[in-house]
């Protein structure tokens, strides 16, 4: 009998252990790999997963490789005059003036390189500014110093604030996120058109997500609108990039994007929750 009973607590105890257990794995961001983080001494770009950032990323690179044919050309042209027009091996100068020819080629040539520049750069500039229909609409407005968060198609709303290097670790980051992360996750699904207006409610924030590619200045009175399609699921890092005050540093951007059926769960929770909170993303592969 007592036996039975040891036996039986202990059992209850194994049971209670694994549920916990299973649990954690489940409520915790395992599942979920940090793919839009900044890098010490790192240089480019964060990981592209919109066609924004793709197309961006593309641009400036098509950029920095039209940049340095310019250098080039004006190295080889300045290394042409120092060798052949100086004093030594050229010691009688011309006396000429004025080159017509001449003038309108280099007139002409950068009028070009802007006219191919802008017939690349505009499109791309465009498509940010052209806001399509939402399947999400998220709005964020800056606060000194934390982001608040509405759903106002779902009713949900809630507030994301730094999370402090004792918290990092029991939400599922590591002190290398310390700065980036916030307590409270923006939760989005993968591959949906996201419509995000942005405002502020004292001073001017604004609201940035490398990967996404995506920044808007938060006005106080104005409402802002940017729009995104992340390609892939993981956790993404932005900041405030407009200097706010003192905790300008301290107001982290943390979103995770997920498959739909983890965010129609989330928004479930979310909403039951009540105000304040976004609930813990359950990733059902992290097992
Ligand atoms: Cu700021």
């Amino acid at each position: 009998m007592r036996f039975a009973t040891i036996l039986s607590g202990l059992g209850a105890a194994i049971t209670s252990g694994l549920i916990a257990g299973a649990a954690l794995a489940q409520d915790g961001i395992s599942g979920l790999e940090i793919v839009g983080k900044p890098h010490p001494r790192g240089t480019g770009f964060q990981p592209a997963v919109t066609e924004l950032a793709h197309e961006q990323q593309w641009l400036d690179h098509m950029l920095l490789y039209l940049c340095i044919g310019v250098v080039a050309l004006v190295v080889v042209l300045l290394g042409i005059v120092i060798l052949r027009f100086n004093s030594r091996s050229n010691p009688a100068p011309a006396k000429f003036t004025h080159n017509t020819p001449l003038e309108i080629a280099w007139t002409l040539v950068p009028v070009l390189i802007l006219v191919v520049l802008g017939s690349f750069s505009l499109p791309v500039l465009f498509k940010q500014q052209e806001i399509p229909a939402a399947d999400v609409v998220l709005k964020v407005t800056g606060n000194q110093w934390f982001w608040s968060y509405e759903y106002p198609d779902e009713g949900i709303s809630f507030d994301a604030f730094m999370l402090g290097r004792e918290g990092l670790e029991p939400a599922g980051y590591t002190q290398d996120e310390y700065l980036l992360a916030a307590d409270n996750a923006v939760v989005l699904p993968v591959n949906k058109t996201v419509v995000v207006q942005v405002t502020a409610a004292d001073v001017i924030h604004a609201w940035f997500v490398p990967a996404f590619a995506v920044q808007h200045s938060a006005v106080p009175g104005r409402i802002g609108e940017l729009w995104f399609k992340p390609e892939k699921e993981g956790i993404y890092f932005g900041q405030c990039t407009t200097l706010c005050g003192k905790d300008h540093a301290y107001m982290p951007i943390t979103v995770k994007v997920v498959s739909q059926e983890v965010y129609d769960d989330w928004v479930a929770r979310t909403r039951t929750a009540g105000l304040g909170t976004s609930a813990s993303v359950k990733v059902a592969s992290a097992d």
